[in-house]
């Protein structure tokens, strides 16, 4: 349940947050599939509360498990994973079965269910009160029971120990499965019991051969346990039977890049600073919820940084890397791009392969989609001829196949390193492409040695610099 299966010579996971099914479908086709990317991490497809205003936020509030969403149908999603699948790009849900809605006056689902929330009825599952813990709020994480039995943010709370309950999950997750999807994200899984999770997650189909994945393979589960080290739940109670989101990634690259630690610690980056074993966590600078109020969490908004964080993830073998892709806001409700009957509005393709219409698809942007290919170049070697400058210019290289560079500090960075890669002039694919044979960005020359002159201006629209060994396919 840790191997995500991707396709050989692809790698990265990309968040397509709040896409729609059939958009994310040409996505695979025209950029991610032929970019390298391995997969898609997609919002949530069960049936949601509709909420005024129709804020991103609605879809964590299930009101069936009907796949019927702003992101599409059925026959949609179905598509999309057939499409996906085809162009060798592999899809990841995010399932919500911690809890159902809200309270809400006359509760309506995007696919058309009712409930009577306040009586915890919700007909399109069905579940009736008995299916759920007794209402209580969520006000002590330093209490396991607190956290697990009771509702967050007033979200009626599944009681994953029952059968039925557990039924009714296992089905959905079944039904996707069937589909040709190659795993899930468990929203909250911190707020439900190791115990349970553990049954629902063994009684899950193996994924559908039909889709090119081996016989026997498990889904990939990846579960969403927050824990920073202060509070009564830890990471350690889920990661012998799935993956982890590893929250202190984000945080501590930001820290340093925000000045706040320095860069030349992170040469034995990884377990030693008390991050998840490497297989079990995955790891992103931002995502949906940790980009909205988080001031010290960097994002799109602050790019320069946020590139440099996201290089160093995609070029350093920790973890399983996962990108942001958002669309613009400026509060934490800000709703997507959507018309004025609340449909999404997808995001256009600009020529430079960014995008437009309120969307900033990080995972367009140059300084992104290259590294994603400086992932697949070094593909299972190791961080080897780590240097820094005592502060926070760093660099290594990837075995023989890559090289990067990182100037954190408020001054030029300018310094012959050993590379280890082949002798050679190599485009710098972070200024850069590579272009008929033309290199539009910087180039570096590989001596004889390995050697090359590295520089980074301060001054620069970068602050990295990476070099890689050509990818074959
Ligand atoms: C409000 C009050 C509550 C009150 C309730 C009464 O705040 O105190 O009890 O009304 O009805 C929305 C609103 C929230 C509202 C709630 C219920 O923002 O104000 O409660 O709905 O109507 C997302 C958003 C939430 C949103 C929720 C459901 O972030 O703001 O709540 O969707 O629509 C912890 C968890 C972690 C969680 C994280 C946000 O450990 O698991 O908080 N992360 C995941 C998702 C996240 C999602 C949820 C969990 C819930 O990544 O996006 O929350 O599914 O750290």
């Amino acid at each position: 349940q840790k191997d995500l299966h991707y396709v050989p010579g692809h790698n990265g996971m990309v968040h397509l947050f709040e896409w729609k099914w059939g958009k994310i479908a040409e996505e695979c086709e025209n950029f991610l599939g032929p970019m390298g990317f391995g997969g898609v991490q997609v919002s949530p497809i069960q049936e949601n509360v509709i909420v005024k205003n129709r804020p991103w936020w609605e879809r964590y509030q299930p009101i069936s498990y009907k796949w019927a969403t702003r992101s599409g149908t059925a026959e949609e999603f179905k598509d999309m994973v057939r499409r996906c699948n085809n162009a060798g790009v592999r899809i990841y849900v995010d399932v919500v079965f911690n809890h159902m809605t809200g309270n809400h006056k006359n509760a309506k689902g995007t696919g058309g269910s009712t409930a009577d929330t306040q009586n915890f009825n919700y007909p399109g599952v069905p579940y009736s009160g008995f299916d759920f813990h007794v209402s209580c709020p969520i006000n002590n994480y330093q209490d396991a029971g607190n956290v697990r039995n009771c509702e967050l943010s007033g979200l009626h709370d599944l009681d994953q120990s029952k059968e039925y309950v557990r039924e009714k999950i296992v089905n959905f997750l079944n039904k996707i499965i069937d589909v040709g999807v190659a795993g899930y994200r468990v929203d909250a899984a911190k707020h439900m019991w190791p115990e349970d999770l553990k049954v629902i997650y063994s009684r899950v189909k193996n994924l559908n051969p039909e889709h090119n994945f081996p016989s026997g393979a498990r889904p990939y589960v990846f579960q969403e346990v927050i824990d920073y080290g202060s509070e009564a739940i830890s990471k350690y109670e889920y990661n012998s039977f799935g993956a982890v989101t590893e929250f202190r990634y984000g945080i501590e690259l930001s820290n340093a890049l925000n000045g706040k630690n320095q860069l030349k610690w992170f040469s034995n980056w990884g377990e030693a600073w008390g991050l998840l074993p490497s297989q079990d966590a995955v790891v992103f600078i931002d995502n949906h919820d940790t980009q909205r109020g988080h001031p010290e969490i960097l994002t799109y908004k602050s790019s320069k940084k946020y590139k440099m964080a996201v290089a160093f993830m995609l070029a350093h073998p920790y973890g399983t890397a996962r990108i942001m892709s958002s669309f613009a806001f400026d509060s934490f409700d800000a709703n997507p791009p959507q018309d004025s009957i609340g449909n999404l509005i997808s995001p256009t393709i600009n020529s430079d392969k960014t995008c437009g219409n309120g969307w900033i698809c990080e995972h367009r942007w140059r300084q992104v989609y290259n590294m994603v290919r400086f992932r697949i170049a070094a593909n299972n070697t190791d961080v080897n001829n780590w240097w820094d400058n005592g502060q926070n210019q760093i660099a290594f290289s990837r075995g023989n196949a890559g090289f990067i560079a990182i100037n954190g500090d408020g001054h030029d960075f300018k310094q012959h390193l050993y590379t280890s890669l082949q002798p050679g002039i190599y485009c710098d694919v972070i200024s850069g492409n590579l272009e008929n044979n033309v290199c539009t960005g910087k180039t570096v020359t590989v001596d004889q040695n390995g050697k090359a002159y590295i520089e980074i201006l301060v001054n620069e629209e970068d602050g990295v610099l990476a070099i890689h060994r050509q990818v074959n396919n």
